[in-house]
């Protein structure tokens, strides 16, 4: 029996991943969640359904050229199995008119060492979305006798879960700022909430990002969850939109971070990294001033690459910036053409889910 499942942070040597599927993916009907989260602006506000085929198809390719370069190098790729994400969906709390997607699997799943658990997303349309990867589940449980399969606990969602009128379509960005630095954001603290995506592992201690999609209470969770981790919370109050840690806060190897500089870390969350040595280097400017059509992520996806060992990064092709960037700091970059997976949910990073990397849980802050 084989050792399948193992992972403790974002840089150790990759082994295997999950790569996301594009097929039948929805944009979802608004809900309280989401729609605090598609700018007033976008093209997609009051707009839901199926995804137009040649959008779905042109992902694909884009991620089929993740599938190649990683393979080509020895990593092996596991793919979800994407259900029929148009139908709706209901339980004893809530009905929702449609599902979204199998992308991207990194808000879905977390891998913590010899643990995949799945997230407790905050948003409706995403509450069945891990019945795509349990079928790859099965298949580490069979053949990993140490493989951990967990489930968080599954959030209820009833309307309780979310602050009623938070969305206001008349808010400024100013306005939002406002919010983000007071920590006042859509979800409500009844039960935790979270989006694996929020969650940066670096060995003994997990950073996790409070701000739309994750909540307080998820925090919480997770201390009590493993009392043998360090849990830090972080915020970004320079995000209008905060979900997902990582187009934000990017480790590329130990001891060395970029930080979106529109969203620095503030003090005194900084101190933890400064007093171990570690160096937060503002991330480049993005190449694009506007993120691609139908997509709900910032042209920030330029910094969310895709770590293959402490010398080698993945970035998106056009990001001509950022791989300057990542050349000067000593980093192998291989440009991967993803942009038009974009809109299903995010980066290089996002596309994907940790299987195994080498490596073991270290303390990076003593
Ligand atoms: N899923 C990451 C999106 C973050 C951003 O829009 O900047």
């Amino acid at each position: 029996m084989a050792k399948i499942v193992s992972s403790w942070n974002d840089w150790d040597p990759l082994k295997r991943v999950i790569v996301g599927r594009c097929d039948n993916s929805v944009i979802p009907p608004e809900e309280p969640a989401t729609s605090e989260k598609v700018p007033v602006d976008s093209e997609m506000r009051g707009m839901w359904g199926l995804r137009p085929l040649e959008t779905v198809e042109r992902g694909n390719e884009c991620l089929e050229n993740l599938v190649k370069i990683l393979e080509d190098r020895g990593v092996v790729v596991d793919r979800p199995t994407p259900l029929q994400w148009n139908q709706a969906i209901g339980t004893p709390d809530f009905r929702n008119d449609s599902m979204m997607t199998c992308m991207p699997p990194r808000d879905i799943l977390l891998t913590i060492g010899n643990e995949i658990m799945a997230a407790a997303n905050s948003f409706r349309c995403r509450y069945f979305e891990y019945l795509a990867y349990w079928p790859l589940m099965e298949e580490y449980f069979e053949q990993d006798p140490d493989f951990k399969w967990t489930q968080a606990p599954r959030p209820r969602l009833t309307d309780r879960s979310y602050k009623h009128n938070y969305y206001d379509e008349k808010i400024t960005l100013e306005e939002r700022l406002v919010r983000t630095a007071n920590k006042d954001f859509v979800t409500t603290e009844v039960e935790p909430m979270w989006d694996a995506a929020d969650v940066m592992r670096m060995g003994k201690d997990l950073f996790i990002q409070h701000g739309l999609t994750t909540n307080r209470a998820a925090m919480d969770w997770f201390q009590r969850y493993y009392p043998e981790y360090r849990v830090h919370a972080v915020n970004f109050p320079g995000d209008p939109y905060p979900i997902h840690i990582d187009a934000t806060f990017v480790p590329l190897r130990p001891g060395l971070i970029i930080n979106n500089p529109h969203r620095p870390l503030p003090e005194p969350q900084r101190a933890i990294f400064e007093a171990n040595d570690w160096q937060i280097v503002e991330a480049a400017q993005p190449a694009h001033t506007e993120p691609p059509a139908l997509c709900y992520s910032s042209v920030w996806l330029s910094m969310n690459c895709l770590v293959l060992d402490p010398k080698t990064v993945i970035v998106e092709a056009s990001e001509v910036y950022q791989q300057e960037q990542m050349d000067k700091l000593g980093m192998n970059v291989i440009p991967c053409d993803l942009r038009d997976a974009y809109p299903f949910g995010g980066g290089l990073h996002c596309s994907t889910a940790d299987v195994y990397r080498e490596g073991e849980c270290l303390d990076y802050f003593p």
